[in-house]
């Protein structure tokens, strides 16, 4: 079999099962999206906001990814791991895995279609730089790319093994880098008589690799021993909370050591309920203690018992440790060995991870979609029965006129034409308004604005330059999270006032026309806040860390931590000035909708009843039509909650799982 061949091979087992369901059901959505879609085109009720509404609902569902992180002291057996359970279909260690040092940076494994398969690599110089990795990754010069050959997996080896690279370099070289501390004395001579230590060659690895999970919007996060002075604040600050998951990885060889317990307490302890929800702790390495010389149960016993100690020093549930030797069930899938694999007790690994995460995941995703949804299908529904009761009013209007005289007809004329007077006045009225608005809603993006955040951060970074120390960082820090809080609490006081005036104003309008009232919902501060508050939080665990790891390699360290707080709060930014268009947008867009019906159904009152004053058969050929237009709308209304309902199936719908993934 060919390694393409391989990777057309459908995955049977149950986390490959159910993932590949969870992709199912997201085509599934995104088909009767479509279909909604459709449907409201043809009943003329789609305009462009719903088309980009519906674009980005499908972007969301298509791009959707789920990250796995693999977190533990150097050697523990993360890569192995990851091989074991995403990569046995290859028949060989697709990840370098060896003794001793072997991922040096944090490498993510995932495929973008648009790109050929490849492995991108970050040089280790850009550390000296003041920009993130996630910023690199908007400038594909500054990465090092090597293609990989699928159709030679010894090829592809040597491309993956960049991920070991290390090289010699002078001790003052790596400090710039923030890779090295004064307590290197060890360090070997080079033959000019320089100190040198090894420092990794990359700072981060992309590999683009079309595994099938991969394909479908899985994404690995493997990471180096993590306990080394060049950690990347980008792991602790963004990487690792936006996993869906993290594994934590023992040896069952080693037990939970000093450095196994710092990497647990500074990236996974804490008290996030969501977070704690996906994380799993594995004890690996338990062939160690198969020995041919003991009983199946004492060999049981004392897996329970180290499951039992690591999860007391740990403070987490003893269910919730997973004994595992990765090795073997390698091994064992490579074989097609059923019963080493069964004693690898992987599956029950697996079983967990995809009995935990996905379902979670499915429940997030499909409630949010869910509520987009519906809000659509509301402003769809709002329309038809605002054009319903236009229909209505018509007909109440023109039956009352059967049997009339001309003058009665010339009357009713008269007074619909003074109607769309008043509206029309009361439209030029609105133009002030709006004008308002459109200031307001200036007022609210500026202080959303990333030019008042690259301000803040500008002088953040002066302040700690200035100010090198403990005290002078705290502070610069302290008044970087408090101008955010600033410039959000200002941009919640100016949403509010927005709020209210467009409250007002659709309530006065809706009683000087006759309008059904529309109450727009106000703009929620609290997610970013939280964010905010967030970052604060992982920022304040890590400083001392970090503040007590290196000396002179601090400075580097600290700026390079700064930055990558600086490029989190940048995504907050960017996030809460979408929010606020799109908020922006859907206070707006009812009134727009409100005076085009509204403006359209007086101009066909006034033309029936003038057609009715030109012609005495004229009346009974227009009601006739307008009961056609009524049932015609009642039957839209019944076909778009069969739309909805539609949809609301397909979210909650149980999943057909291949056999293998339902025990
Ligand atoms: N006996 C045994 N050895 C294992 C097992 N899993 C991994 N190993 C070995 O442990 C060593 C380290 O494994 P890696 O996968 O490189 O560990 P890692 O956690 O990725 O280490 P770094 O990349 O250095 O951070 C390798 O020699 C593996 O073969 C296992 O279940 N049993
Ligand atoms: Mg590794």
């Amino acid at each position: 079999m060919t390694l393409s061949d391989r990777s057309r091979t459908t995955p049977t087992r149950d986390l490959a099962a159910r993932f590949e369901a969870y992709s199912d059901w997201r085509r599934r959505l995104c088909a009767s999206i479509a279909s909604l879609h459709d449907w409201l085109g043809d009943a003329g009720l789609a305009d462009p906001q719903v088309d980009l509404k519906v674009q980005q609902l499908q972007e969301r569902l298509q791009q959707d990814k789920l990250v796995v992180a693999f977190v533990a002291e150097f050697s523990r057996g993360k890569s192995e791991l990851i091989n074991a359970i995403f990569f046995a279909d290859f028949g060989q260690r697709l990840i370098p895995s060896a003794a001793g040092r072997t991922t040096m940076c944090p490498t993510e494994l995932l495929y973008d279609a648009n790109e050929p398969p490849s492995i991108r690599l970050l040089p280790i110089e850009t550390r000296a730089r003041d920009a993130t990795v996630a910023e690199f990754k908007t400038y594909p010069d500054e990465w090092v790319s090597y293609p990989l050959d699928l159709a030679s997996p010894e090829r592809m080896g040597i491309a993956l093994a960049q991920v070991s690279q290390v090289k010699p370099v002078a001790i003052a070289e790596a400090r710039r880098y923030g890779l090295a501390d004064d307590e290197d004395v060890l360090a070997p001579l080079a033959p000019g008589g320089e100190r040198t230590v090894e420092i990794p060659c990359w700072r981060h690895a992309v590999i683009n690799f079309p595994h099938p999970l991969l394909q479908q919007g899985l994404v690995i996060l493997d990471t180096p021993g993590l306990n080394a002075v060049g950690t990347e604040p980008e792991l602790t600050l963004s990487l690792l909370p936006n996993a869906h998951a993290v594994l934590f990885i023992l040896a069952a060889d080693a037990g939970v050591t000093r450095t196994d317990l710092e990497v647990w307490n500074q990236h996974l302890a804490g008290d996030d309920a969501a977070q704690k929800a996906g994380r799993l702790v594995v004890l690996n390495k338990i062939d160690g203690l198969w020995d041919d010389m003991k009983s199946a149960t004492a060999i049981d016993d004392e897996i329970a018992r180290q499951a039992g100690t690591s999860a007391r020093i740990l403070d987490v549930d003893v269910a919730q440790v997973y004994p595992v030797s990765a090795q073997k069930a390698l091994l064992a899938k490579v074989n097609g060995d059923d019963l080493l694999l069964a004693r690898s007790r992987l599956p029950e690994l697996e079983r967990a991870l995809s009995g935990r995460l996905i379902p979670a995941k499915r429940e997030i995703v499909g409630s949010a979609t869910l509520a987009e949804v519906t809000a659509l299908a509301a402003r769809a529904r709002a329309l038809l029965d605002a054009r319903q009761a236009g229909v209505a009013e018509q007909l109440a209007e023109l039956r009352a006129l059967r049997g009339k005289n001309q003058d009665v007809i010339q009357h009713m004329m008269d007074r619909v034409r003074e109607e769309k007077d008043v509206f029309e006045r009361g439209l030029a009225r609105q133009a002030a308004l709006r004008s308002v608005f459109a200031e307001q809603s200036n007022r609210l993006l500026d202080h959303l604005g990333l030019e008042a955040l690259r301000a803040n951060a500008g002088a953040t970074r002066r302040e700690i330059e200035q100010s090198p120390f403990t005290k002078g960082v705290r502070q610069a820090m302290g008044d970087f999270f408090a101008t955010i809080r600033n410039d959000f609490g200002l941009a919640s006081r100016q949403a509010s006032e927005i709020h209210d005036m467009m409250r007002g104003m659709y309530s006065r309008w809706s009683e000087e026309q006759g309008l059904e009232r529309y109450s727009p919902p106000p703009f929620a501060m609290l997610k970013y806040l939280k964010e905010i508050d967030r970052l604060e939080r992982a920022y304040n665990t890590h400083f001392n860390t970090l503040w007590n790891m290196v000396s002179k390699a601090k400075f580097a360290l600290m700026k390079r931590f700064f930055e990558t707080v600086a490029s989190r709060a940048r995504h907050v930014y960017d996030v809460a000035n979408r929010d606020a268009e799109g908020w922006l947008r859907l206070v707006m867009a009812p009134f727009e909708t409100q005076v085009r019906e509204h403006h359209l159904q007086l101009r066909r009152r006034l033309d029936s009843i003038r057609r009715i004053h030109g012609a005495s058969g004229e009346l009974e050929a227009r009601v006739g039509e307008l009961e056609q237009q009524d049932e015609t709308l009642a039957a839209d209304i019944a076909a778009l909650d069969r739309e909805l309902a539609g949809i609301a199936i397909a979210i909650y719908d149980a999943d057909v799982l291949p056999r293998a993934a339902n025990g």
